[in-house]
Order: C-alpha cells, then structure tokens, then sequence
C-alpha cells in the first residue's frame, strides 16, 4: 500500500573488491534480497552488484577478527548483509562491552562508536564515517553542561545517549530511548536536569508525576519533522476506509505527535511491537520515525504488512555505505579509529556504568 521511502542507495563503485564468481555472487545476492525482503526497492539487480562488497566485507570480518554493529537506522543492505548485532543503542552498547572481538567496527553515528569506546577502552573501534553526527549530540557541549550544574547544584544530571563522549563525562548518569522513564524514575531526589533533548524531556515529565524535569532546549533534526496534525488527518482518513490503523512514535517526536500514538518507545521497542501485533493480525501501521526501523520490519515479519505514512530519513545515519566500511576495514584513516582522552573515558564510563547498574 502506501508507503513513502527513499529511493535505496545505489553502489557508488569507487572502490574495488576482488573477483568472486558467478555462482558466488548469485548466492550472495538471493541472499540479500531474501533477507531485506523488499524486492521492488531492492532487486536483485541492485543485490548483484552490493553482493561483491557484502562478501568481502564478511571475509575480512573473519580474518580480521571483527564485530560489527550497526545501529537499526543503517541500510537494510548493512543490516542484513554484514552486521553481527543490530538493535537500538542500549542493546549495542552492551554487545560493544561484552563482545569478545577486539576490534569493533561501528556503522553508525560518532556518539554511538564513542559509546562503544568508551566501555571498552582495551578495544579498537572503528567507525567508518566520522563526519556523521547527530543534532542532538552536536546541540551541546560539555561547558553547557558545567554551566547547567553550576546554576542548579545538586541536581543530578541525566544525559540522553545521543551525546558526545565529553558531554557523559560531566553527567551522572546516562539513558537511551528504552530505558529513560524506567531509569529517571529509580533516580533520588524530587528534581533533575535533562539534556539535550526537549521533547523526549517533555515525555518525561509527563511521565514523572513526583518530580521536576529541567528540559534542555535540543530537538532531533528527524523526528522534529513531524506533528500530531498530520498523524490525525492520516489517521481520520484510514478510519473512512475501515483501516484499522495503529501508530507508533518515537519519543524523540513532540507531544503532540505522542498523544496521537498508540505505541511509544525506542526503535527496538517499535519493531518488536510491530511484529508482535503482526504476529496477531495487525496489519496497518505507522512508524513516526526513521525510515530504518520500517527496513526492519519489513525485513523481520512474515506477513505482508501496511505501512503507511512517511517516515523521515537521517541524512548522518545514513551517510555509511558499505563501501565506507569495507574500505575503514582494509586501511582506516586516522579519523577513522575512535581515540578518547583516558579522563573522559574514565567520566563518562561512570555515567554509562550508572544506566547499566539502574537497569539490573
Ligand atoms: O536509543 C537509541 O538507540 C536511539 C538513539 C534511537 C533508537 O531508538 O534506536
């Protein structure tokens, strides 16, 4: 039915991979096209000339003794052609620490691969795209945060994930899109300061009845696209013609937006959401939020589901191609290897170490 996503990215050839045969490369795109699941978008045209990248990227993987992550907001010919673990960044910031590989390669947004730095320091990670950023972590800067405590003493200070290394440095403790309300909720004391994202902070505080949410002023430059107007006009247009439609929102989106949503959570919250009501006879959706977590869905039910609406596309997130990363596996650049002085680390681990205690 309807459903506005981008065009898939298309292999930009600057790169070069060794022959693989016929028969190789045959296998590997049937592969890929069965696993994404999206044969109009992704033929198998398109999975053909990916499927020499994919391979050799796996077997340097191999030889290398590499893992790789890639956050739900990667393309789907990342996601399910040569990441080891996918999931939002609660789940890959703990497959980062306990994985047992020494190098981690992380498809992703900068914050992301410093989380990963940062709670494994002994380990190198290596993160393809490093002009990847994110409007939420590039909104605030460490003396912000030293400004905020400086005028507010005492409160503690919880920081979003999506946030630079030197900013978890001068936090107390950190949370993610699944675990924000749990985690604020177990905090002491009846105020804290929430940064950088204010309409995630706005949830918050409506969630946190006993306690006073200070909001800083940060917003996603995706999930601020859109609004509850919207979603109500899509939603009063599916009910004329009998779709049963249920909507899901990221809390990074406005209350408004959150109001009209049925389902609120993380982009791994929202997936497995999605395929348990699926499982049920769900059948039309709406995904308010990256289109990335659509891919997944697509890729990850076994029904023949509706997704309607528009999802937004992250132009950071998506800026990794898998030629990025096979060329930061062959010989990354400098900028490319995440270095960290050892205080941050040492600062930011407790703020990271604090979500994973709050979460036992
Ligand atoms: O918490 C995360 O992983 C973020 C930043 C987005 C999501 O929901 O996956």
């Amino acid at each position: 039915m309807v459903i506005e996503m981008p065009e898939a990215p298309l292999p930009r050839g600057k790169i070069e991979t060794p022959a693989y045969s016929g028969s190789e490369i045959e296998e590997e795109a049937l592969r890929l096209q069965e696993a994404i699941k999206q044969p109009m978008r992704w033929d198998l045209e398109l999975c053909r000339a990916l499927a020499p990248l994919t391979l050799e990227i796996n077997r340097l993987k191999r030889e290398q003794g590499v893992f790789l992550i890639a956050h739900s907001y990667q393309t789907p010919d990342i996601v399910y052609g040569v990441a080891d673990s996918v999931a939002d960044s609660y789940s890959l910031s703990k497959d980062a620490r306990d994985a047992p590989q020494q190098t981690i390669l992380f498809s992703s947004v900068r914050f992301m691969a410093e989380t990963a730095k940062i709670v494994s320091p002994h380990k190198t990670v290596l993160h393809p795209s490093p002009e990847a950023g994110c409007s939420l972590s590039d909104g605030i800067s460490a003396q912000d945060v030293i400004d905020l405590k400086e005028a507010h003493p005492g409160v503690p200070v919880v920081c979003y994930i999506n946030t630079s290394a030197a900013v978890k440095a001068e936090c107390d403790v950190c949370v993610t899109s699944s675990n924000y309300i749990k985690i604020c909720e177990r905090l002491p004391g009846d105020r804290l300061i929430f940064v950088p994202d204010r309409f995630m902070g706005k949830h918050l505080q409506t969630a946190l009845s006993d306690k006073e949410v200070l909001v800083y002023g940060g917003e996603c430059e995706v999930h601020a696209n859109f609004t509850g107007e919207k979603i109500r006009t899509w939603r009063n247009s599916m009910d004329d013609h009998g779709v049963d439609l249920v909507v899901m929102s990221h809390p990074e989106c406005d209350a408004d937006v959150l109001e009209e949503s049925d389902v609120v959570g993380s982009s791994e919250i929202l997936k497995d959401e999605a395929l348990r009501m699926a499982s049920k006879g769900q059948r039309d959706f709406m995904l308010v939020t990256e289109c990335g977590t659509a891919d997944r869905v697509l890729a990850e039910s076994d029904e023949d589901l509706n997704l309607i609406g528009a999802c937004v596309m992250c132009r950071h997130m998506k800026s990794t191609q898998l030629e990025d990363i096979l060329q930061a596996l062959r010989d990354p650049r400098a900028d490319q290897v995440i270095e960290l002085d050892a205080d941050v680390i040492e600062s930011a681990r407790m703020c990271l170490d604090e979500m994973f205690r709050l979460m036992d």
